[in-house]
């Protein structure tokens, strides 16, 4: 079976994406900062499914840890057959002018460089191996932009262009590039992490459907169920009631399963 690394997988769309694809019978390595979290996580996968995990506790942000971490995989799980760039995050909600630099360099570091660094690592055992998969979790916000979404934005339009010109690096070596763009997703702490731990600040999903982290996970199952010979290469995904980043039906829940008609 095969080896997939998931970055963020303490949270959201990462943890959502672990359980499918633990159900799915795949050998998972689990990746994150919060260790206690990652190893509940390993534990709840192996008695619900008998996973073979493997856990590495890392910052993406620093480029030693993310090659030293990836170099201290034992031998069954040396070979990553897919990888999963999802570590990411937004901070603040500010207006050009009066942005905040650290949330900035963060959100960069994380979102870009982190992203660049795990490419880097893991794409040079694709290219021997020639096979492997690497998507990249974008986001509606790197193809549109919004009102004081700047750097955020920002990070995301250039893991839009990053994946594009991975994929003309690396198709020759059989190895399938493809991003996701989420709209709004709930089940995450993205917006509790934007807004700095303010829960009302970060009450942003009440009055609409988003998203389900676990819709992101059932998409990337099927990204990676597709035969060797298909690319997925990009897919913009928002719940029915967002059309684009900043139109979104915010009167009620429409899907609510005790309001749903159809
Ligand atoms: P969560 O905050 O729930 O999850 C983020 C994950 O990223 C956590 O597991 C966190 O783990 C990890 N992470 C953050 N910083 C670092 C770091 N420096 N090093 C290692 N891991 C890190 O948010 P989501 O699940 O929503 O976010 C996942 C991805 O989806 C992000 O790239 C986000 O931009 C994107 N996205 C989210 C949308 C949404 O509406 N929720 C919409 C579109 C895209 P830990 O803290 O343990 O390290
Ligand atoms: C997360 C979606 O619209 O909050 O990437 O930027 S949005």
């Amino acid at each position: 079976m095969k080896n997939i690394l998931i970055t963020g997988a303490t949270s959201g769309i990462g943890y959502a994406t672990s359980r499918i694809l633990a159900q799915a019978g795949y050998n998972l390595i689990l990746c994150g900062r919060r260790l206690e979290r990652l190893n509940e996580l390993k534990e709840v996968l192996k008695k619900d499914f008998n996973s073979q995990i493997y856990l590495l506790n890392f910052d993406v942000r620093n480029f030693n840890e993310c090659q030293t971490s990836v170099d201290s995989l034992p031998a069954e799980f040396k070979n990553i057959d897919v990888l999963i760039n999802n570590a990411g995050l937004a901070l603040g909600l500010d207006s050009i002018e009066s942005g905040n630099i650290d949330h900035w360099n963060t959100m960069w570091d994380t979102n870009v460089k982190g992203l660049s660094y795990m490419t880097r690592i893991v794409s040079s055992g694709m290219i021997e191996r020639q096979q492997g998969q690497i998507i990249n979790i974008g986001s509606i916000a790197g193809k549109e932009t919004y009102p004081k979404g700047n750097m955020y934005c920002a990070s995301k339009f250039a893991v839009d262009a990053i994946t594009k010109s991975t994929r003309q690096d690396l198709y020759s070596h059989n190895i399938r590039v493809s991003q996701i763009c989420p709209g709004h997703v709930e089940d995450t702490e993205f917006a509790l992490n934007r807004f700095e731990g303010n829960k009302d600040k970060a009450r942003i999903y009440n009055d609409f459907n988003p998203l389900k982290a676990s819709d992101i996970g059932e998409i990337i199952l099927f990204v990676i169920s597709t035969p060797a010979h298909v690319t997925i290469q990009d897919l913009i995904v928002t719940g029915t009631q967002q059309a684009s980043a900043v139109q979104i039906n915010r009167n009620g829940r429409t899907f609510d399963p005790a309001i749903e008609t159809f």
